[in-house]
């Protein structure tokens, strides 16, 4: 116990995060329950207004700042010294502050629960002057912008970290162009992180100097602007969507090569395309402004729907990698099919509330939560749960049953699809987002209530996740260094790897030195 409270091991830190970003997860599916209870029925009222506002604020909070962007960084804090073949992390015990900062962060946040005026519920942009006057007197309120302070800075610790282990400490024969699309992606991440995260931070702080030292920053009676607030938080807020997507991309690529048997395809434009999407996602920030009237639409309008042309080159990546690959339907690359689908969906409407017509219609109903929930739930959700059944065994020296798998998979994409499909009509036919309930006018009873059976339905899946890892670690059958013929570095050491990942470094001639060696061996990979 206290060996792993103190650790400064990469893998152990990597593990920390991917358990406690998990704990997280149940946390917040369980306050997204609440919300789809409640909206069950028209004019429900099993929550009051209140309560229904902390519940879907920290249910988004604690899924994209406690569970979407931290898995990725506990993944890759796992995995990125494997893939180059490095020892540790360059800073192992800045890696340390980095977690217990999250986690300190992360409780913080939900100690707003047992304040007396519950936790924030501003949403989780937290508008100003929302957050200042109307509802946020509440220390829950402080608590929260104390605690993403502190997971920002973890944040921006690890991305350092992550930047200085991968140009540093590469094995020999370990090129940049040789290094696996999960590091590269994760390169990408990290330059985000560096440059949006201060944002953040910096609009933290300004709610906190306006609500308790008498500061006036968005408050417009004593001169202040609330859209200086809203250009602050998306500047960070557009690309923490892509800090949350970018890792999950690069997990898709590997898994796809792996059960395709064929090394991902268009490479280099994979590469590329990361880092057109982190450039450009610099540039959006104020799509998310549009009906403000205080910012230049068609610009930012412009700069949005380019971004669709680096992620039309990641689909014909993924498909190219499976056209014509002996494809293997493993859980793990179902989940990426899923994903594929879903985020594809959420793509287009993407591209469609970049039209800033569409989006006067669409802002703040529905339309938008089906939108990024198709994003970030059938995207990186789907890629998240996919890394689980494809690393576990590598993390934890066990293998997830595949027929419980496969279960999960059907469900959670048939559960997800009928949650969210019947958001989208709703949001058409004029449901506002952040409602604590609606009348029972159009057909809004009919889609809501499919929604919450969907959710049923999400739930009944993740559960049936829990189990198959309870029931797989109780099992613990041996799995060998390489169970599904990956060919990057990390699958050449043992399952779980030694203390400093290789007792001897493998030869590095290619991108593929699992495969490489394989094919010295005379094994097929096929
Ligand atoms: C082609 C790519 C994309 C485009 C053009 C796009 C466009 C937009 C626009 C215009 C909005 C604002 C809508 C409004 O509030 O009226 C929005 C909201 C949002 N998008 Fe996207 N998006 C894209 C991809 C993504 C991705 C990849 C993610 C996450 C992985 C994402 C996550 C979100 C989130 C979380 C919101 C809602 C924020 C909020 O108001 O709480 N989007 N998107
Ligand atoms: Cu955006």
């Amino acid at each position: 116990m206290i060996e792993w409270l103190t650790t400064t091991n990469h893998k152990k830190i990597g593990t920390m995060y991917i358990v406690a970003t998990l704990a997280f997860f149940i946390v917040a599916g369980a306050l997204a329950g609440m919300i789809r209870l409640q909206l069950s029925h028209p004019n429900n009222t099993i929550v009051g207004t209140h309560e229904y506002n902390q519940i879907f604020t920290m249910h988004g909070t604690a899924m994209i700042f406690l569970v979407i962007a931290p898995f990725a960084i506990g993944l890759a804090n796992f995995l990125i010294p494997l893939q180059i073949g490095a020892p540790d992390m360059a800073f192992p015990r800045l890696n340390a502050t980095g977690l217990w900062l999250f986690v300190v962060g992360g409780l913080t946040v939900f100690a707003g629960f047992a304040t007396y005026g519950g936790a924030a519920a501003a949403g989780w942009s937290n508008y100003a002057p929302l957050s200042e006057i109307t509802i946020g007197t509440g220390a829950g309120e402080d608590l929260y912008l104390i605690g993403l302070t502190l997971t920002g800075i973890s944040n921006i610790l690890t991305a350092v970290n992550f930047i200085v282990t991968i140009v540093c400490y590469r094995a020999p024969g370990m090129t940049f162009w040789r290094m696996p699309i999960f590091t590269w992606e994760m390169v990408a991440t990290s330059i985000l992180i560096l440059m949006a995260f201060p944002a953040l931070t910096a609009v933290m702080a300004m709610v906190l100097i306006d609500r308790h030292m008498g500061g006036h920053f968005f408050d417009p009676a004593s001169g202040g602007n609330p859209i200086l607030y809203q250009h602050l938080f998306w500047f960070f807020g557009h690309p923490e969507v892509y800090i949350m997507i970018l890792p999950y991309f690069g997990v898709v690529a590997e898994i796809i090569a792996t059960f395709s048997r064929k090394p991902v395809f268009g490479y280099v434009g994979m590469v590329l395309s990361a880092f057109a999407i982190a450039g450009l996602s610099l540039g959006v920030w104020a799509h998310h402004m549009f009906t403000t009237g205080a910012v230049s639409n068609p610009f930012f309008s412009g700069i949005s729907f380019l971004i669709a042309i680096p992620t039309g080159v990641k689909f014909v990546n993924w498909i190219g990698t499976m056209w014509k690959g002996s494809i293997e339907f493993s859980t793990a690359m179902l989940l990426c099919i899923g994903f594929l689908l879903n985020f594809l969906l959420g793509g287009i409407t993407g591209v469609m509330i970049a039209s800033p017509p569409l989006d006067y219609m669409a802002h703040d109903s529905y339309f938008i939560v089906q939108h990024f929930h198709y994003t970030l739930g059938g995207g990186s959700l789907f890629a998240l749960f996919a890394a689980l059944f494809f690393y576990f065994p590598k993390i934890f020296g066990v293998k997830l049953d595949e027929r419980l798998g496969k279960w999960f998979a059907a469900l959670f994409f048939l559960g997800f699809n009928v949650t969210f499909i019947p958001m989208g009509f709703a949001g058409l036919e004029g449901m506002a987002r952040r409602v604590s309930t609606y009348p029972d006018v159009a057909h809004l009873a009919l889609l809501n209530g499919l929604s919450s059976i969907g959710t049923a339905i999400i739930a009944i899946s993740v559960i049936l996740f829990f189990i198959n890892v309870v029931i797989s670690c109780l099992k613990r059958e041996p799995v060998g260094d390489n169970p599904w013929g990956g060919y990057s570095l990390e699958w050449l050491t043992s399952s779980p790897p030694p203390e400093f990942n290789f007792h001897e470094l493998p030869p590095i001639r290619s991108k593929l030195p699992a495969w490489d060696l394989m094919e010295e061996r005379g094994i097929s990979r096929v």
